[in-house]
């Protein structure tokens, strides 16, 4: 779009909108901020494609900081980076480092970032009879162990933000007993929480399958949320996009969340299958979802949601991907903020069930709201296509050459 076309755009959404509205819409889209995942530049898992990887991709944690880096400057929305503590702060991928953190923590901020979440990675080498829920009481205290260390690092070294997630779970009826792994779950928090500052936020994230394939320990947001009430007032629910059944309708998960003043994150990628961890699209769910999280006033200010971007998969090029799964959101975003909620409220008190279906859709689905997202880049001196700025930037190129991959 060139600049012409951007102008003549929010002219017409404005005419259409409202100016105000517009402008707002302009306005949140350059405020908004997301977090990148580490994991997303790196090797993640393996196994599939006989272990193909992307050309380029980083090695370590500090070409990890370098790939999120470009992505910050292209985007100017992600100067907060999630890490995993067996990824990034261990040598051997079976004990996490403080030591290494804090080199970690420096080296983002030379690059121009800040560490956020962090994840205790419950999921690598001895974990294949679980981890906080397992029957083996060395393997829990090893993994009650790592977390008490990912929130030292939280508190004293990022966000103070502690994203957990357990691929714990069974894959057989009869395998285990069902509530004995609810309450080792229970009672391995419970550790936790007492050894983890309460400064620190904790979010507790469900899939509803995978690794297990009959009983998931976590499996949905009923099971996080008495998780968090289990461990206390600082723990919440982190949603993922992708870790449903795929007529969950997750937008009424977001607002149920929001309504129950539940403290919420959400790690944003697609749903194709129940865990594919692919970019996020500009689709009509995720305009919804951000309907939700913006009629809730979680996006921005006091009560925000903890807003990250989950995602990793093995054949497309990941910077790329992940600077438009950052362009989806900024789309949706723009998108939920066109909706005139009043004007809504009277269509449905009227019972005017398909015109609020129009109305809600027209701004939803129908508006084109990029001249509103290209204006916000604009006015912050960004790159109007980021992914486009990317190829050219050279940086591709670079590191193929320059990485041992
Ligand atoms: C899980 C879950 C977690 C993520 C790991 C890598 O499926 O989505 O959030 O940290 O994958
Ligand atoms: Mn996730
Ligand atoms: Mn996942």
């Amino acid at each position: 779009m060139t600049e012409k076309q951007i102008e003549y755009g929010i002219e017409s959404l404005s005419l259409e909108f409202g100016k105000e509205v517009v402008d707002n819409a302009v306005k949140a889209v350059e405020e908004f901020k997301v977090e990148v995942p580490s994991w997303i530049f790196g090797k993640f898992g393996g196994g599939r494609f006989g272990d193909y990887m992307p050309p380029g991709f980083a090695t370590n944690i500090y070409e990890k900081l370098d790939d999120a880096a470009i992505v910050n400057k292209m985007t100017g929305v992600s100067e907060q980076i999630a890490t995993h503590t067996l990824w990034d702060f261990s040598n051997d991928g079976m004990e996490g480092s403080y030591d290494i953190a804090v080199e970690v923590k420096n080296a983002a901020e030379s690059r121009g970032l800040k560490l956020g979440s962090i994840n205790p990675t419950y999921f690598l080498k001895g974990s294949h009879t679980g981890s906080l829920s397992s029957y083996n009481e060395k393997v829990r205290e090893r993994y009650i162990e790592q977390t008490i260390l990912s929130g030292k690092i939280a508190e004293e070294l990022s966000n103070k933000l502690l994203t957990i997630w357990l691929p714990d779970g069974t894959n057989y009826p009869g395998q285990s007993e069902l509530d004995k792994l609810t309450q080792n779950t229970i009672d391995s928090l419970k550790i936790i929480s007492e050894n983890v500052s309460k400064s620190v936020r904790v979010l507790i994230e469900y899939k509803v399958f995978e690794p297990g394939t009959y009983s998931t320990v976590l499996a949905d947001w009923g099971s996080a949320l008495m998780m968090a009430q289990s461990y206390g007032k600082n723990a919440g629910v982190l949603i993922d996009m992708g870790h449903h059944y795929h007529s969950t309708n997750i937008e009424q998960i977001v607002s149920r969340l929001i309504n129950s003043k539940v403290k919420g994150g959400f790690h944003f990628n697609t749903r194709y299958a129940a865990d594919d961890d692919h970019s996020v699209e500009p689709n009509s769910e995720n305009a919804r979802v951000f309907y939700e999280l913006v009629k809730g006033d979680v996006v921005f200010g006091p009560n925000k949601w903890d807003l990250m971007i989950d995602q990793c998969s093995s054949r497309e090029n990941r910077i790329q991907a992940i600077i438009h799964s950052i362009d989806s959101l900024q789309i949706s975003l723009a998108r939920a903020l066109l909706v005139d909620q009043k004007k809504l409220m009277e269509y449905q008190k009227e019972d005017s069930i398909i015109l609020a279906n129009r109305f809600f859709n027209n701004a939803l689905i129908l508006a084109d709201v990029r001249p509103i997202v290209y204006k916000a880049r604009h006015n912050k001196k960004l790159p109007i296509d980021p992914v486009k700025a990317y190829v050219q930037s050279g940086y591709q190129d670079k590191i193929e050459k320059e990485r041992k991959n």
